[in-house]
């Protein structure tokens, strides 16, 4: 009845072209909405009653207000119809306000664009279902990225029968600031990110939500700090070069990186501790728990390391150089920035595809993935992608960074704490293939159909190897069931920098209550995923790769 009666207000306004349903008092019917904690039958007819006065109010005014002139801005004013645009008539809120309604008791908002919503009472009757409160105190753009099916108008008119005010957007990088501490300037980030860490800001996905797009949406990509984030500005910035032994150093402010010929890669990051948490499972280490989703993809577009370099001054078949190192914005409490290096010869390799990046995914790379200049250095780890560029320094050395030097590293399952000597293990440059299981996710419960069960995952290997199988089973490996690819990139190796989605429908035992699924990947070099994690075990826990395992229930 609501639905019918607002769809024929907003349908006869906007026939005469006057949107008039603004002064109707529309909203205050959701902010008395907002008010009640229980949508009851008695509150829902009040409601109904109500409405219908209010749309008999709406027309009847609508016609008294057609005889007036109406003025330029109020045109503007009412034309404003546009899903999320700014409404003047409704409080301002900031995005403390919105993130401190997560919860039902606190009732529940979100927002898109400008407009901020309070969609309790929607939570029950959403046709994808709980999954809704992942935007909880957030914004449901990101989501929208993974759904498309939220593209629809039909979609924006039960959106905006919840509207309960506007998101203040000048006030986003302004909130109330405790100086002292050097997290105070951080950006805001998407409340379904999960923290493994909040100071600094580490966090990742659930692993279900990672797989839905091909590309991760900017909002909801894993990130992945050391340290505070730096608050950079393109107009002032500046990124030094230095080739070791020249004294002069050049440097290169944004807008003359931006004139350079630019590229755009389609590459996937992943961080070194990415599934760390398998390898805690069977004995302790030291880092953060991440799950499967320290890992995403992106279009980076940039301009090619190589043609800076040379236009900086460096001579291709110049053989003294052996690294590039890269200097971070941001620094610990000593003032010393993170750091990393790669080989020269990727640096120079055309095929390499190392980038100065300052888009990401069309945009301007956002703060906590580096603006306004990162390094993407397809298919080596996440670490070596230095964020926040500053300076770069062609060298014969590595760089002498603690994360290049003293973390980082792969060693044996038997070295431990006391016996561990850094020096003894190169820095992980490319890393190996891996895989991981996302949906169902560990410990959940699996509708059984047609007596199978649906996995999906992704799968990825570093190098510029292309995924060429994944296998899974749900039977210890009695019978393998090689997966479907859902989307994977075009690039040959060995420029294929993309993570490859797959899918496969599994037979199960028709008395089995639950399953253990396994799946592995296969590489272009016909590399695979280790059995057990226990043989890969390091103190470090990087380099999880091993089979990925996922018990979960059966319901039929
Ligand atoms: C708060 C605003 C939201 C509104 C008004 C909304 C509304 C809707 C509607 C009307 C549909 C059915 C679309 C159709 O079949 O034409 C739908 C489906 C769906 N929504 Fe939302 N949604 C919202 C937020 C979200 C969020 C934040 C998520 C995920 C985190 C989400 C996940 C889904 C999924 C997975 C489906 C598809 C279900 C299926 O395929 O059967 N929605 N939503
Ligand atoms: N300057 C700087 N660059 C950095 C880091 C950092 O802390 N500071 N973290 C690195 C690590 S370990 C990873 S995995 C990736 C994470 O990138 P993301 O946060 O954009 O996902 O950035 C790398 N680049
Ligand atoms: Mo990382």
């Amino acid at each position: 009845m609501y639905r019918i009666l607002q769809r024929f207000t907003t349908i006869e306004i906007k026939r005469r072209g006057v949107q008039a349903i603004q002064c109707c008092g529309l909203h205050e019917l959701n902010k008395e909405q907002h008010n009640f904690s229980n949508e009851n039958k008695s509150f829902k007819r009040t409601r109904n009653i109500l409405l219908g006065a209010v749309v008999g109010g709406c027309i009847g005014y609508y016609f008294i207000e057609k005889s007036k002139l109406v003025s330029a801005e109020e045109i503007k004013k009412y034309n404003n119809d546009e899903p999320g645009s700014f409404k003047e008539d409704l409080p301002v809120y900031n995005l403390e306000d919105i993130s401190s309604h997560a919860t039902r008791d606190k009732r529940i908002w979100v927002t898109y664009k400008e407009g901020v919503y309070d969609i309790t009472n929607f939570i029950d009757t959403h046709p994808g279902g709980d999954q809704i409160l992942l935007a909880a105190g957030s914004s449901v753009e990101p989501f929208w990225l993974l759904y498309s099916i939220h593209e629809n108008p039909h979609v924006y008119k039960i959106l905006e029968s919840y509207r309960i005010g506007n998101l203040n957007k000048d006030e986003c990088n302004n909130l109330t600031k405790d100086m002292t501490d050097p997290y105070f300037n951080e950006p805001k980030r998407h409340n379904a990110l999960k923290p493994a860490s909040k100071k600094p800001f580490n966090a990742e996905l659930p692993p279900e939500l990672l797989i839905q797009s091909f590309i991760t949406p900017n909002e909801l990509f894993y990130v992945r700090n050391h340290l505070p984030v730096p608050d950079l500005k393109a107009e002032t910035y500046e990124l030094e070069i230095e080739i070791e032994g020249v004294k002069k150093t050049k440097s290169f402010r944004l807008e003359d990186l931006k004139k350079l010929p630019k590229k755009t890669i389609t590459a996937t990051i992943m961080c070194a501790g990415n599934r760390r948490s398998d390898m805690i499972k069977h004995k302790p280490v030291k880092g953060l728990n991440w799950g499967p989703a320290a890992i995403g993809t992106a279009t980076w577009t940039g301009v090619p390391l190589r043609d800076v370099l040379i236009s900086a001054g460096l001579k291709e078949d110049d053989d003294k150089f052996k690294h590039v190192q890269f200097e971070g914005g941001d620094s610990d409490v000593t003032g010393k920035m993170y750091g990393a290096s790669i080989p020269i010869w990727r640096a120079l390799d055309k095929r390499g595809d190392v980038l100065l990046a300052y888009e990401m995914n069309g945009v301007p790379i956002p703060r906590d993935h580096g603006f306004p200049i990162r390094v993407i250095v397809p298919g080596v780890v996440g670490a070596r992608n230095v964020k926040w560029l500053e300076k770069i320094t062609v060298s014969d050395k590595e760089s002498d960074s603690h994360w290049q030097q003293n973390d980082y590293k792969g060693f044996s399952p038997s070295t431990d704490w006391d016996t561990v000597d850094f020096t003894k293990s190169p820095a992980i440059q490319e890393l190996p293939v891996i895989s991981a299981i996302c949906q169902p996710s560990e410990g959940s419960t699996v509708k059984v159909e047609q007596d199978k069960i649906t996995v999906k995952g992704y799968a990825w290997s570093g190098g510029g190897h292309k995924i060429v199988r994944v296998d899974v089973t749900v039977d210890g490996g009695k019978s393998w069931h090689v997966a479907n690819f859902e989307h994977q990139d075009a690039a040959l190796p060995p420029q294929h920098w993309a993570w490859t989605i797959w899918t496969v429908k599994i037979p199960v035992d028709k008395k089995s209550k639950n399953v253990e699924i396994w799946a592995k990947a296969v590489d272009s070099s016909y590399n695979t995923q280790p059995e057990s994690v226990e043989n890969i075990w390091n103190l470090r826990g990087v380099l999880s790769n091993a089979y990925h395992k996922v018990k979960v229930n059966l319901k039929r």
